[in-house]
């Protein structure tokens, strides 16, 4: 998902918090990073073609109305080619890393490696299991709006591809990890209900609770682990859909530590690489549990 982290509390700070009666009122048109503007130590910095098609790409997410289909998009040799890395590397760790969940809806969606999924059939198998659907961004959203999306149980998602010479890992959200990370996840029910939790508590958030869901989000929708018969499973996207990250949390190096949405979390970091520290949750009934907890302090207070 489209969700920016650390560096731009500031801006957070400016938006109103009428909240949204409907999807069409959730502007997907505030992005703060990534998108079409590469920051300088973005591998595609210097690319100038990969540059524009990132601009065209931005333009076509920019041009889709809620209740149109998701304007389909011609991927380009090179861009197959990366899906493909991507998704024949990380598919030899799932059996291993990934959590029952995953296993199970993963294939439902026929990924091939000679063919990037359109984010059109992607939001329609959706619905059908779970009654979510993909809206089309183009870059790092505003975490309000992000999160006001999930209560509509709708995922926004970006539709271009990582550049091609890191394929193992991207700092950044792109349809690779949309496809490999979270489209899976959003055909499971129950883990559907514990991000749905997020969303609705995000609609009457105040500027700092919407810091806290926006970390909670990001230890859980993007980076959560989850204990399975003592063995420690990936869920979180951020994970599913980087082949250095999975192998990261199963090395010595992370921290993990138990999920609590009432403690303080650390700040989010996606610049220095590989996480250090994950958290892990017991089952998604469990987290939906405690974070209908937090979500009906933060109605009261
Ligand atoms: N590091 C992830 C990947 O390479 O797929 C993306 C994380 C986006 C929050
Ligand atoms: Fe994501």
């Amino acid at each position: 998902g489209a969700i920016s982290t650390a560096s731009l509390s500031e801006r957070v700070q400016q938006v109103s918090v009428t909240p949204p009666a409907s999807l069409r009122e959730v502007d997907s048109g505030k992005i703060l990073g990534f998108g079409a503007d590469l920051a300088e130590d973005h591998p595609g910095f210097r690319d100038g073609a990969y540059k524009r098609r990132r601009m065209d790409i931005a333009t076509l997410a920019r041009s889709h109305e809620v209740g149109e289909p998701i304007p389909e998009l011609d991927y380009l040799p090179e861009e197959i080619a990366t899906w493909g890395t991507v998704l024949r590397e990380t598919s030899q760790l799932y059996p291993t890393h990934a959590c029952q969940e995953f296993l199970h809806t993963f294939p439902l969606f026929d990924f091939r490696e000679d063919r990037v999924p359109q984010l059109e059939a992607m939001s329609s198998i959706l619905r059908q299991c779970t009654g979510w659907q993909i809206r089309p961004v183009a870059g790092l959203l505003h975490p309000r709006d992000f999160l006001n999306g999930l209560a509509f149980k709708t995922f926004h998602s970006t539709q271009y591809v990582r550049h091609h010479s890191r394929p193992m890992y991207t700092p950044e959200p792109d349809v690779c990890h949309e496809l490999l990370g979270h489209v899976p996840m959003l055909a499971d029910p129950r883990y559907c209900e514990m991000v749905h939790k997020i969303g609705l508590a995000s609609l009457h958030a105040d500027n700092k609770q919407i810091w806290h869901l926006t970390k909670i989000y990001w230890y859980t929708v993007e980076f959560g682990l989850i204990r399975e018969h003592g063995e420690i499973r990936a869920f979180g996207a951020g994970v599913l859909s980087s082949y250095g990250e999975l192998e990261n949390m199963r090395s010595e190096k992370p921290q993990i530590l138990g999920f609590d949405p009432f403690a303080v979390l650390p700040k989010m970091d996606y610049k220095s690489g590989y996480q250090k520290l994950y958290y892990i949750l017991d089952s998604f009934d469990d987290a939906a549990t405690k974070l209908g907890a937090y979500c009906d302090k933060l109605q009261q207070a």
